[in-house]
């Protein structure tokens, strides 16, 4: 008994020490619960999907090189997975939370996420993947900060203030699911959203009484980082401080070169860090706005959010009009001129002490060119579809993955094409066949009416072209192949492409899709299929422990899964779990 104490207290005392010892690469745990909750955002009760009976959900709050776990609990009435958006999951797409990758958590289920967030810094967003459910809720923002011993390239913020914008409507998820799956378009938002709350009453006939709003208490002098990310179903936002400027900092993991604007496009997925200084009078309270972008304005008023900025000294409430938005939505060319001038800081160091520039991306041989085309969504079988290159995505029953280390014949195809044919369009299960350690070009052509967004999963890409009509091989003259930034989400507007490169250095399967959650639901997307023909152990993590089984693997998903805290923690630690079972071994050998 007295040797069992013994051993029992040195185990204790073991595990104290080695997470002392791996403290460079610390653990934070969250247990997310998702479920219904009823509010009523613009004065419509409606259920909406809340974290821990939160909407918006709570902060994902870490530093470089966490290790992450979330213990996601699925008390919805339909499957569950959650995407951790812009986190690179490095070696690890089992975690991804999409349905090329992971097969869903069951109503009632749980599962538990357990990344690392390896060598990245910056502002992000999770919500959940399924079933059209981010149009209900269940976003959240995710932070990475610096360590410690890599200094940030502006002085620290006095407070760090997330903003989450997007438009809304008042039916639910499942009532969209409805209008969409009738081959309808959805329709012009109900309104604008900002941190899950309707918008101040900025004008009484515009605005019903009683909507409850979002108010931002600041102190005058102080300096914030406001991380802005729009979570909206498919409408461009363009997002104002009255009588401040936005000063961009970061996007989506790196810094930016600091530049001043009066007002900013945050298109459908994207995220931005801004400084705003507290340097007004404060004869009155200031309105913070997110207006649909890119529309008639007069017709699409009522889509705008509003909330209040607060300073500690105020005088009184706001009152007027709103800040105006920018005139030139008849000029796109000059609203192009913002997301051209997004540049990335050079010498700034991000999450690794090297300055950011020092990867040169400029000077490397492109590999693989892939030119993808969206078209306005057409029928195919009778059903309303979108698609890129013609090929309208179908998610295969038993994920990729998990297809090829089970062998699954058929699961999907690897024969995505690498440019628009003009043949019939179809529904598919294409993905791309991608080159392991390749570098690709990425032409994304947007041949539909709308502002697109398009996002790919485990990497982030170097934006360096934008411009409208078609792309043509002489448009890479005009490629920034100096300090283009490196981002996870980037707009294509209509009539337009985007140029992207891609080092694809992050083995896996990976999602690479239209963010517009419509044409989302529809079709647009694809996976980009990145393996080392060497595979030898090391360049992809084993599926974990708790993966969950599908489709043609069904038979192997056991009952109940289980495990003690222990074990999650060793979970993904390798030598963490070694150095335990030979301190186990030792100190039996030791006491006996
Ligand atoms: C969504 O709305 C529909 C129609 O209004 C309603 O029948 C359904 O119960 C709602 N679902 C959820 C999950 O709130
Ligand atoms: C995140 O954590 C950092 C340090 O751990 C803390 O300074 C900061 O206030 C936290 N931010 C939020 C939004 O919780
Ligand atoms: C479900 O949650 C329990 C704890 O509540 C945990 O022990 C178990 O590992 C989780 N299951 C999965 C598949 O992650
Ligand atoms: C409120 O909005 C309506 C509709 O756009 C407009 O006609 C009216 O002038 C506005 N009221 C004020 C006080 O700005
Ligand atoms: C941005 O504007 C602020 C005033 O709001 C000013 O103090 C600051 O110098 C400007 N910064 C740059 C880089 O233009
Ligand atoms: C405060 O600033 C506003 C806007 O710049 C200006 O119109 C007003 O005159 C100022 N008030 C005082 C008391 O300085
Ligand atoms: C915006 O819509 C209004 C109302 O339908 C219309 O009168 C106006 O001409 C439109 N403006 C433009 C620039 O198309
Ligand atoms: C770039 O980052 C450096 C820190 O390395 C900072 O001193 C400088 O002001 C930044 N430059 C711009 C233009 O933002
Ligand atoms: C890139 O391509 C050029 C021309 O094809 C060739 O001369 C050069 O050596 C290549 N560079 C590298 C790093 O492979
Ligand atoms: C995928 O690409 C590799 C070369 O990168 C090639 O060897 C393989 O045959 C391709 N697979 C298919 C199914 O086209
Ligand atoms: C919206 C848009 O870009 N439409 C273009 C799609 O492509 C055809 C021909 O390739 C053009 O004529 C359209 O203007």
């Amino acid at each position: 008994m007295a040797l069992f104490r013994m051993s029992l207290f040195l185990l204790i005392h073991i595990v104290l020490l080695s997470s002392l010892y791996f403290a460079e690469d610390p653990y934070a745990f969250y247990d997310f619960k998702l479920s219904y909750i009823t509010v009523s955002p613009l004065g419509v009760p409606q259920q909406v999907i809340a974290v821990n009976g939160a909407f918006p959900g709570p902060v994902v709050n870490g530093t470089t090189n966490y290790n992450v776990a979330i213990n996601v609990h699925n008390q919805l009435d339909e499957n569950l997975l959650m995407t951790w958006a812009g986190i690179q999951m490095r070696r690890n797409s089992w975690q991804d939370g999409v349905l090329g990758t992971n097969c869903p958590i069951q109503p009632k289920k749980n599962f538990t996420y357990q990344f690392q967030v390896k060598d990245q810094i910056g502002s992000f967003f999770y919500f959940p993947s399924l079933n059209f459910q981010r149009a209900s809720g269940g976003f959240g923002s995710i932070i990475i900060n610096n360590r410690n011993i890599i200094a940030i390239p502006f002085a620290q913020p006095d407070g760090d203030i997330v903003i989450m914008i997007g438009d809304w409507y008042t039916q639910n998820h499942t009532a969209l699911r409805t209008t969409i799956d009738s081959g309808e378009e959805l329709g012009m938002p109900d309104g604008v959203l900002i941190n899950g709350k309707g918008p101040y009453r900025y004008n009484s006939t515009l605005v019903p009484d009683g909507i409850e709003y979002e108010t931002f208490n600041v102190d005058p002098g102080k300096t914030y980082r406001f991380r802005v990310h729009n979570v909206g179903i498919s409408t461009s936002l363009n997002f104002r401080i009255q009588g401040h400027n936005l000063l961009l900092v970061e996007t989506e993991g790196h810094y930016t070169t600091q530049q001043n604007f009066t007002s900013f496009d945050i298109h459908v997925g994207q995220s931005y860090s801004f400084l705003v200084t507290m340097d007004q009078n404060a004869t009155t309270d200031y309105y913070l706005v997110a207006s649909a972008r890119f529309v008639n304005e007069s017709v699409w008023e009522r889509v705008t959010g509003v909330a209040i900025l607060h300073y500690s000294n105020s005088k009184g409430p706001a009152t007027g009009p709103l800040p105006v938005p920018p005139t030139d939505i008849y000029n796109q060319w000059s609203a192009m001129n913002q997301p051209r001038a997004i540049r990335q800081n050079t010498t700034a160091s991000g999450a690794r002490p090297n300055p950011q520039g020092s990867f040169h991306y400029g000077s490397i041989n492109v590999t693989d060119t892939y030119v993808l085309q969206s078209l306005p969504p057409v029928r195919i079988d009778g059903k309303l579809r979108a698609t890129l290159n013609g090929i309208s995505f179908v998610n295969p029953d038993t994920p990729i993955r998990l297809a090829d280390l089970h062998n699954v014949e058929g699961a999907y195809k690897l024969d995505f094409p690498n440019k628009p044919l003009y043949r019939t369009p179809q529904m598919d299960r294409s993905v791309i066949n991608a080159t392991y350690k390749g570098f690709i070009e990425v032409i994304l052509q947007n041949n539909d009416t709308r502002m697109q967004s398009i996002h790919m999963d485990g990497y982030a890409f170097f934006v360096v072209g934008m411009d409208f009509g078609q792309w043509t091989e002489s448009s890479r003259n005009n490629y920034n192949k100096w300090d283009a930034i490196s981002r996870c989400t980037t707009e294509v507007y209509p009539g337009g492409w985007t140029a992207v490169l891609i080092s694809l250095d992050n083995v896996g399967v990976w999602n690479l899709r239209v963010e517009n959650l419509d044409r989302w639901y529809l079709g647009q997307e694809t996976y980009m299929r990145i393996i080392n023909p060497e595979e030898n152990g090391d360049t992809e993590m084993a599926p974990p422990d708790n993966v969950i089984y599908c489709g043609a693997l069904q038979s192997l998903q056991k009952e109940s899964q289980s495990s003690s805290a222990i074990t999650l923690l060793l979970i993904g630690n390798s030598k963490l779990f070694l150095t335990l079972v030979i301190t186990i071994i030792a100190s039996i050998f030791t006491f006996s």
